[in-house]
């Protein structure tokens, strides 16, 4: 109860606007960052932040506070209890143990297998209607652990997958080619990691397809040079964590650019972890990998039909089974 009403003639309550509540499960380098740009983008009335360390977590709340005045209004909470994440709208996922030097992917998994079993779950409880975001490593397989330990609709669990390292592509190409990033289209699909593919074919800078107007033009490329900007992509994710130590503006602002497209319902088409089960030829077991997805309000409403060339459906689904094979020894 406030103790002093500063505002006096208060109107009658206005009509209930739709409230926005995002839960940001793990209040480390990328969970932060991805709650301070949704905070400064506007794109939640509430906040409720989780984490497993009691005191960390608690002053991450209030140095987020105590930003109010220069803030859009959100109310910003955090509790180690799930109950917080009750009635969220998007919970999106950053906790997880970190590779340690030397350790197997497939060790990492099994680690963070077990974190998700305590987390998917009450936020499945808490949140039944919420659309699941995945950002922990490795993504695509842990994105299906989530839909598989949250039994919710598979559009409605997402992997923040290959979105960041296609702004990654873009930047590489953007600057190589001295345009502005937003005028390039270009996708990286498959696995966030060392598959990943990058789709050639279909990359256009205002509107010109590149790959056919070198070819129209005779102009000789290397399939190498093609190959290590898509390579110069992956391993820019390790260069910024040798330099720093982890990565996290720009996963901030690739998860919060996904929060926009989907809380706002603006349908637009990111390259996400999706259920590619029986989408381009993938099979062999239910996968998420990335794929250009258009998401709205529902979660993911569709996946775009872009023409792959055999190389490159090929290396997509060679991507699936990396991720298969990854996943098969998991025990969920
Ligand atoms: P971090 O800074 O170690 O933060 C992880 C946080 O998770 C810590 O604050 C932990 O206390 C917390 N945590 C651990 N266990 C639990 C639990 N059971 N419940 C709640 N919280 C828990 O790591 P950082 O923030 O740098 O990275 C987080 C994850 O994001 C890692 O798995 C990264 O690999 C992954 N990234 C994914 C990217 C992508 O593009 N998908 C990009 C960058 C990082």
């Amino acid at each position: 109860k406030a103790f002093f009403k500063p505002i006096l003639n208060s109107a009658p309550p206005s009509p209930t606007k739709r409230h926005t509540k995002i839960s940001v499960i793990g209040a480390g380098n990328v969970g932060m960052a991805i709650a301070q740009t949704i905070l400064t983008q506007d794109l939640a009335d509430e906040l409720a932040l989780v984490d497993a360390q009691p005191d960390k977590l608690r002053g991450e709340m209030l140095d987020l506070q105590h930003a109010a005045a220069f803030l859009p209004r959100t109310k910003i909470h955090a509790s180690l209890d799930y109950s917080i994440t009750a009635g969220s709208d998007l919970c999106i996922v950053t906790a997880g143990a970190r590779q340690i030097p030397g350790e197997s992917r497939l060790n990492l998994i099994q680690r963070n297998l077990v974190l998700f079993k305590n987390i998917i779950p009450p936020l499945a409880k808490y949140s039944p209607d919420s659309i699941l975001l995945i950002v922990s490593n490795p993504v695509d397989a842990l994105t299906y652990v989530a839909w598989k330990l949250s039994g919710f609709h598979p559009n409605r669990v997402i992997g923040s997958g290959t979105n960041l390292d296609s702004s990654r592509f873009r930047f590489l190409l953007a600057d190589h080619l001295d345009v502005n990033a937003q005028d390039v289209q270009a996708y990286i699909v498959g696995e966030h990691g060392d598959s990943s593919v990058a789709l050639w074919s279909s990359i256009t800078v205002g509107g010109v397809p590149v790959l056919s107007y070198l070819d129209r033009q005779k102009i000789a490329y290397e399939k190498e040079t093609l190959e290590n900007i898509r390579k110069e992509v992956v391993e820019s994710a390790y260069e910024v964590i040798d330099l720093k130590g982890y990565t996290s503006w720009a996963i901030g602002y690739s998860v919060a650019n996904l929060a926009r497209s989907l809380l706002r319902d603006q349908r637009r088409i990111h390259p996400v972890s999706v259920l590619a089960t029986g989408l381009y030829g993938i099979d062999g077991g239910h996968v998420f990998l990335s794929l250009p997805a258009q998401l709205g309000r529902t979660g993911v409403m569709g996946v775009a039909n872009v023409e792959l060339t055999d190389y490159e459906a090929r290396q997509l689904r060679n991507s699936a089974t990396t991720i298969l094979e990854a996943q098969s020894q998991l025990d969920i």
